[in-house]
């Protein structure tokens, strides 16, 4: 778990096996997750495909959404087998299609529900299970729950949790509101640190810089969570996270970056897939650098024309070089 201490939050549509493909090559360390995969449509729908992905990714860890405990192992056991490094259990996400199953954040209301999901993936695979939780929903009292929450699902057997400090509202916000407008309560996190010694506690939520990574392990905290920002500005928070949080290698370069992925993107068109399906996660590699709009109009323009390929890339670099 010494990759844990810094981590790219599972995003639906956004973190698929291109852009932690990209995520890869920007540091060797980090961990990285996959978009939520529902249990049932891996063990109902027999939907394999959504557990490809690069053996060049690793270690990365696969998100499951679920709440019945026999289907959570058996999915567990098929990313196990698919070669995963972690399991991890979400119980942080509020969306309304997650709800109508009883998945993601209304499970902060069950812990009992949670505990016997994490004892049954636990039993079934070798792998780590972890959970992603929230401090609490609606009008719980997140001081009170979130302990019982993570000494219950302790108890059960997960180690390693990742606390978004904030709660989810599950009634009149949006998904994209209730990861902007419940409160952070760094606070709790901090607290829940010295409570449970014996646990591992990554924070998430409002993360934007390196720096504000490295307070948060330099104050005790064990990992860092980066979404959004590690999405939008993969940069700031990759290029340097080997040296600076992991204390080896060194730093990389959004430049080269970009040329290693020529190969992968020839190989992605060779296997019949989209130039834009790649080059959408690369858009934000020069975010705030001279060039970033010509490249990121370059790229978006042109990723769709009939016949566009690599050169592509090469291409859209031309101004971010001319500006260096
Ligand atoms: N959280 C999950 O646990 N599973 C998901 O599948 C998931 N999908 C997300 C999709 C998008 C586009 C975004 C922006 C967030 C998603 N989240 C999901 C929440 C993030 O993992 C993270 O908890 C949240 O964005 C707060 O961290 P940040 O402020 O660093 O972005």
């Amino acid at each position: 778990s010494q990759h844990a201490r810094l981590s790219v939050a599972p995003m639906m549509d956004w973190t698929d096996r291109h852009c932690r493909y990209l995520h890869r090559l920007m540091s060797r360390n980090v961990l990285l997750y996959t978009e939520m995969v529902t249990a049932p449509a891996l063990v109902r729908g027999g939907a394999l495909h959504l557990l490809e992905y690069s053996p060049q990714e690793h270690p990365v860890a696969l998100q499951l959404g679920g709440s019945d405990p026999e289907e959570l192992a058996q999915a567990a056991v098929l990313g196990a087998k698919a070669g995963y490094d972690e399991i991890n259990l979400n119980c942080g996400c509020p969306s309304d299609r997650v709800q109508s199953g009883t998945f993601g954040a209304v499970l902060m209301k069950d812990p009992g529900r949670v505990a016997e999901c994490v004892a049954e993936m636990t039993r079934a695979v070798q792998v780590e299970v972890t959970v992603k939780c929230r401090i609490g929903v609606d009008d719980q009292d997140p001081a009170e729950v979130l302990p019982e929450f993570l000494s219950r699902v302790g108890a059960a057997g997960c180690q390693r949790f990742t606390i978004h400090a904030r709660k989810a509202w599950l009634q009149g916000l949006s998904p994209k509101e209730n990861r902007d407008i419940p409160p952070l309560d760094y606070d709790l996190v901090q607290r829940m640190r010295s409570m449970f010694g014996g646990l591992h506690l990554s924070v998430n939520g409002g993360i934007t810089s390196l720096d504000q990574a490295e307070r948060f392990l330099e104050a005790g905290l064990d990992g860092v969570m980066v979404g959004r920002a590690a999405y939008h500005d993969p940069t700031a928070i990759l290029a340097q996270a080997d040296r600076r949080i992991y204390g080896e290698g060194s730093d990389s370069d959004p430049v080269e970056v970009a040329r290693q992925m020529l190969p992968y993107i020839a190989a992605h068109l060779e296997a019949g897939g989209k130039l834009a399906q790649v080059t959408r996660h690369m858009l934000g590699l020069f975010a705030g650098r001279p060039g970033a709009r010509h490249w990121r109009r370059i790229l978006s323009e042109g990723a769709h024309r009939p016949g566009a390929g690599p050169e592509l890339v090469e291409q859209a670099l031309d101004p971010v070089m001319a500006a260096a």
